[in-house]
């Protein structure tokens, strides 16, 4: 199936929040800042809203240069408060949870997010999926968003670069190489202006042009690892996935063995109350799972884990007793300790409204 990759990124964050916290704001022009305490004017712009970025006020300017542009506009200027945005983050990114099922966070107010399940592969479907999670993030937090989407997690977040504000851009894999190769190189993510010269100066100055680059060609300037990634990326052959945090939400259960073994038949029939007990838990979230993981605690009191990942979701875990008790057999063949404590793990945890076949299951459970 091909990869479809969303790339969300929430509009003038921290001067959004301001502006949902006091409505007033809204027709004026709002600059947040970081203000160092020396004088009154010292410390710079973090960001503003679109109004103030109208009058040229940009990131990372000082405050007293944004005063002078605003003079005379009524403009707000009002002190950083990072955990009111944390805690908006945190909504943003929960509600991704739940509707796409996992998020990789990058930073306070962006998100990758795989959406090649939710649209079946299919870059037009993929915008109705966004369109909803952009109304679904709108209407439990107020503020709006970008979501760019493309085959790699690159051109995702070039789509939602160019999309913003309130923007949704899909850039289809079968024209994706073409329509980033007309950008100029600083377009792409990690390109700040001293690779960007560092390029043009060997004549790249487009992304397409570096497309054609032999990248042993550039090692030298920019070194081996740059190099070779940019490569990759100007080509659309980057196929980082989408890593999940450990901080996503998790379902497990362990427990100690009435005697210690290293027979996974043992192992099976002593957490059947454990398999009984996450299966309750999953009916009462509504939630499905990609991933599981086996725990065992040898003798040593050293923790193991063996984990399988499955390339869709499934609701019901008894469906997969059989890899269960495959990873503890892996796992007890592997170690010359005894197990004295067992238990399972789920994660990639979803909410999903499309019910999987077990036929469908049973057809493809040998994909590891
Ligand atoms: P956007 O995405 O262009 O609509 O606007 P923002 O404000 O969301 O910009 P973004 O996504 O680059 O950054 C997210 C937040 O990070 C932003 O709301 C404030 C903070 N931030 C961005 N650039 C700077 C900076 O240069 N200095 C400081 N202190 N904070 C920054
Ligand atoms: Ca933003
Ligand atoms: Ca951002």
């Amino acid at each position: 199936m091909r990869r479809v990759i969303g790339h969300l990124d929430v509009d003038y964050f921290y001067a959004q929040v301001e502006e949902l916290l006091n409505p007033s704001l809204r027709s004026k022009p709002v600059v947040v800042c970081v203000f160092s305490g020396r004088t009154e004017l010292s410390g710079v712009v973090s960001t503003s809203n679109y109004i103030a970025r109208q009058c040229g006020v940009k990131s990372g300017m000082p405050i007293s240069k944004a005063k002078k542009l605003l003079e005379g506009k009524d403009a707000k200027f009002i002190p950083l408060d990072i955990e009111k945005y944390s805690n908006m983050s945190e909504k943003v990114m929960n509600t991704i949870r739940q509707e796409i099922g996992s998020v990789e966070v990058v930073s306070i107010d962006e998100a990758y997010f795989d959406l090649t399940e939710a649209s079946g592969g299919e870059f037009s479907k993929s915008k109705e999926v966004a369109l909803k999670l952009k109304e679904k993030i709108r209407s439990t937090t107020g503020l709006t968003t970008t979501i760019g989407i493309g085959p790699t997690k690159t051109v995702a977040k070039m789509a939602s670069d160019m999309a913003k504000p309130d923007g949704l851009l899909v850039i289809d894999d079968l024209i994706a190489k073409e329509f980033i190769g007309k950008l100029p190189v600083e377009k792409l993510p990690g390109v700040g202006p001293k690779t960007r010269k560092i390029l043009n100066d060997l004549g790249i100055s487009s992304i397409s042009q570096l497309a054609s680059t032999d990248p042993t060609l550039l090692y030298k300037k920019i070194g081996k690892k740059v190099s070779i990634k940019l490569f990759r990326m100007a080509n659309v052959i980057d196929d980082e996935p989408i890593k999940t945090g450990l901080s996503s939400e998790q379902i497990s259960k362990i427990i100690t063995l009435k005697s210690n073994t290293n027979n996974e038949k043992q192992i099976m029939q002593e957490i059947e109350n454990s398999i009984k007990a996450i299966q309750e838990k999953l009916k009462i979230k509504d939630y499905s799972f990609k991933s599981l993981a086996i725990i065992a605690i040898t003798d040593d009191m050293k923790m193991h884990t063996r984990t399988k990942t499955y390339p869709f979701y499934i609701n019901d875990i008894t469906l997969v007793k059989n890899d269960i008790e495959r990873l503890f057999a892996e796992f007890c063949k592997s170690s010359d300790r005894l197990v004295r404590r067992a238990g399972l793990k789920l994660f990639d945890l979803g909410k999903i409204r499309r019910q999987e076949s077990i036929s469908y299951y049973l057809g493809a459970s040998d994909v590891s």
